[in-house]
């Protein structure tokens, strides 16, 4: 499974193209590739660079809670989505702290403005994680995936819980063609991550499908867009755990998981790890056990998830876009 992904990466870097991106940070792009992955030959948390199972698990089960606000992860020790809550409240007319536009390109370029924009995050975290109503105002992300997935709202004001009603139809109607979970809400997207839009950035994974056959359940993703070295790594051992659950909730085996990505990149400034990632051997991977007291997928907390037998190559650092 993992010699899929690294083939992936080596395919971007052999056949991309130079591309410009929102970030500003410069890309190599290819569009459109798929990834197969059978999941009863592993779980696929990669071995050929340290990954954090607990980083990927607690994002899963805060977007299964129908949760925006990163009080959630925080309280995990998740900082994934900080840049995002952070850049709506520097953005607001509440902030009166030193300027911090742009910073995601000044952090790299500037070690001063770096240590100032630490000492801003590590404290907006801080706030957060301990005063209400600033948690609701800023540490909010909008409409973002666990909004749309549990709480997505029709035009009469009335809200649909997409994981609820794709469980009933696995389980009532398997061969159904339409057991389909969507993230991208266009009346949301609109102008997303701009000052006082709905959501702070549009869906990356935008939407999934489930197939049942044999009773194997699998699941296939569009993902739209994806940053190849840091998040698609995420997202495919995410929806791997994502498979698991569902598969237990409706009493199923795991079958695939099948990763279709539209724009895939590798940042400019990740070739060189992407690059040390390739030269390394890939290891056995590790197996993911659930509590089996738990069958329903919105009981499950991170302690009953146990990874065992994961012995990684050291983790490889590498700047996030924002
Ligand atoms: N934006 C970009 N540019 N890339 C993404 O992967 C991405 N995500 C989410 C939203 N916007 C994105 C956030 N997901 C890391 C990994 C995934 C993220 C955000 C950050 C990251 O930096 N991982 C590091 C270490 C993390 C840590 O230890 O705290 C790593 O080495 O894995 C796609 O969903």
């Amino acid at each position: 499974l993992e010699k899929t992904y690294l083939d992936f990466m080596k395919y971007i870097l052999d056949n991309g193209v130079k591309k410009e991106d929102r970030t500003g940070t410069g890309t190599i792009s290819v569009f459109g590739y798929q990834m197969r992955f059978d999941l009863s030959k592993g779980f696929p948390l990669f071995t050929t660079k340290r990954t954090s199972f607990k980083l990927i698990a607690s994002e899963l089960l805060w977007f299964i809670k129908g949760d925006t606000n990163i009080r959630y992860l925080l309280q995990h020790n998740n900082h994934i989505w900080d840049e995002w809550a952070f850049k709506k409240w520097v953005e607001s007319d509440e902030y009166e702290g030193p300027d911090m536009t742009d910073f995601g390109r000044r952090c790299l370029e500037d070690e001063e403005f770096n240590l100032l924009y630490k000492k801003e995050l590590k404290d907006f975290c801080d706030r957060v994680l301990t005063d209400d109503e600033f948690a609701e105002k800023y540490g909010d992300l909008g409409n973002v995936y666990g909004k749309q997935w549990r709480r997505w709202t029709d035009s009469e004001g009335n809200e649909i819980d997409q994981i609820k009603d794709v469980i009933n139809q696995i389980k009532t109607n398997p061969d159904s063609r339409r057991l389909i979970v969507n993230a991208w809400n266009p009346e949301d997207v609109i102008n997303a991550g701009a000052k006082g839009s709905k959501a702070a950035l549009p869906p990356c994974h935008v939407m999934f499908q489930f197939y049942v056959a044999n009773n194997k359940l699998s699941c296939q993703l569009y993902q739209r867009s994806g940053d190849t070295f840091l998040g698609i790594n995420y997202n495919i051992t995410s929806y791997a755990l994502l498979l698991y659950l569902m598969a237990k909730e409706c009493n199923l085996e795991v079958g695939e998981f099948i990763h279709t990505v539209g724009d895939a990149h590798i940042y400019l400034n990740h070739v060189e790890q992407v690059e040390e990632q390739l030269s390394r051997e890939p290891r056995d991977l590790p197996t993911l056990t659930i509590n089996t007291d738990k069958q329903s997928i919105f009981d499950i907390e991170l302690e009953d998830l146990t990874i065992e037998g994961y012995n990684p190559h050291p983790s490889i650092k590498a700047p996030i876009a924002v």
